[in-house]
């Protein structure tokens, strides 16, 4: 790592090097998070990608999220992968012949003209818009890209909040360890225990062509993910009936919806629609938040597992509401990105993050996926303990908004020098900074840029839009 390197030289190169990322992965409707490992479009990168590529071109940011919305099934879901079908089959496992979208979905209005998965992604995508619009308001107005994107927006987070809610208590499960976008976190680890994994000889992983088996989850865990994505695929993607096999209440993924929510307030306001009902909406997610995740003695929140019970160990629920899963992992600190986050939760939140599980400012510059501390912690395998781009841009969001702003400053700082020095990784080893996973990826660019711009280092002019007649 160039950590040595001092940083007043680092805004060019970071410049110049996540605006060629951008660029190279841009496949004129859409950006893939990267051209090797990921070669379609994915859910909630493409939220983070609009993020950083509005400094570039508001309109190309416009566009990515369009691309995506325009994928949207007729239940509101917004699918986790919309697949390229000028790319090879074989290129990216589950491939499209495998979610089978527009037949096994088509009850719940998957559409016909474009293939996608069935599951979905946290809900990152009203905050995107909200931040894309921003960037050029009166462009964004020309348009009529809030117009357009407003009740998709509101479609997707009544699907969520509606069809969703397993447990019954507020709060959105999630249904797949891809759902979460943290696939292989140590909190799946028992609940995925309770699932017969699909036998190895009868898929082919694609990702082990481009990296390291050991930044990879395992075959037995590939076995499970097929197993259920599967059976979602085969009861027609319904989520009326039993509960599935996997049903867990995330805290980042409800956290996400929260914040997406008061992003939807003030995207109704300017369209001058009512704020009011997404303002209700977002109290009442943040109180169930706090009732059913939130743990005063780890200091976090934590998943719940609605299927977990006394063999989860620890949290049992006599009430027969599942039982929270006894792992540290960074979606629980992320509730921090919720603006009015109870003042000591918040406060308990930033103590968490610096304190021993975590590190952050004392062991490490970055927050880590999991817990420094933690049974299975792995500084190189994914999700099991490296450091993410995108954890870091929300938690130095949330860090900001609740007036750890010192800590936010050295949080945006780490970021910068890691997203440079690493070759913009999927990931970095959350002690070293080496670079993990794929390079050039998608949102490590994406959210440096929107970081360095923030921090009045680089010119946020758009480079893009003067050669665009978009
Ligand atoms: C499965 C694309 C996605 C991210 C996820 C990350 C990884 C896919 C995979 O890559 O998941 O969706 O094949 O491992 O875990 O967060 O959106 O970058």
């Amino acid at each position: 790592m160039e950590s040595g390197e001092p940083f007043q030289h680092a805004p060019v190169r970071l410049l110049r090097g996540a605006r060629r990322v951008l660029l190279e992965n841009w496949t004129g409707a859409s950006t893939v998070p990267s051209r090797g490992l990921y070669p379609h479009q994915w859910s909630w990168d493409s939220a983070f990608i609009a993020i950083g590529l509005r400094h570039q071109s508001a309109r190309r940011a416009q566009r990515e999220m369009e691309t995506l919305l325009g994928a949207q099934w007729g239940d509101g879901r917004i699918p986790h992968i919309v697949f390229n079908p000028a790319v090879p089959l074989d290129a990216y496992f589950p491939s499209p012949d495998f979610w089978r979208s527009s037949s096994a979905g088509a009850a719940l209005g998957a559409p016909s003209a474009v293939e996608t998965s069935g599951i979905v992604q946290p809900p990152v995508h009203a905050l995107a818009c909200r931040l894309v619009h921003l960037a050029d308001p009166r462009a964004s107005a020309r348009h009529g890209f809030l117009t357009r994107v407003y009740p998709r927006l509101a479609a997707w987070h009544r699907y969520l909040t509606e069809s969703r809610d397993l447990g019954g208590h507020g709060l959105v499960s999630v249904v797949h360890p891809w759902e979460p976008g943290m696939d292989n976190s140590p909190c799946w680890d028992a609940p995925l225990a309770r699932v017969e994994p699909a036998p190895p000889g009868t898929f082919r992983r694609a990702d082990l062509d481009h990296g390291a088996a050991s930044d990879r989850p395992t075959d037995l865990d590939y076995g499970r993910y097929v197993r259920l994505a599967a059976d979602y695929r085969d009861r027609g993607y319904r989520d009326d009936g039993p509960l599935p096999a996997f049903a867990v209440e995330d805290p980042g993924v409800n956290a996400l919806l929260i914040a997406s929510e008061h992003a939807l307030a003030e995207i109704a306001a300017v369209l001058g629609a009512d704020p009011a009902p997404h303002r209700t909406r977002a109290r009442r997610l943040t109180a169930a938040l706090v009732e059913r995740l939130w743990d005063p003695a780890a200091g976090l929140f934590l998943c719940r597992d609605l299927r977990g019970g006394a063999e989860v160990g620890g949290g049992a629920d006599i009430r027969g509401r599942g039982a929270l899963i006894p792992e540290r992992s960074a979606a629980g600190l992320l509730p921090l990105i919720v603006p009015d986050l109870p003042r000591e939760i918040a406060a308990t939140l930033i103590r968490t993050a610096s304190g021993p599980h975590f590190g952050l400012g004392t062991s490490v510059r970055l927050v880590p996926s999991y817990d420094l501390l933690g049974r299975a912690f792995d500084p190189a395998r994914y999700w099991r303990g490296p450091a993410w781009c995108n954890v870091n841009w929300l938690m130095e969001r949330g860090l900001r908004q609740h007036g750890a702003v010192d800590r936010a400053d050295a949080l945006r700082s780490a970021v910068l020098d890691a997203a440079v020095s690493s070759g913009f990784a999927e990931y970095v080893d959350p002690y070293t900074g080496e670079a993990r996973g794929t390079r050039d990826f998608g949102w490590t660019a994406a959210l440096a840029l929107d970081l360095l711009v923030a921090s009045g280092e680089a010119d946020a002019a758009p480079v893009l839009e003067a050669a665009e007649s978009e």
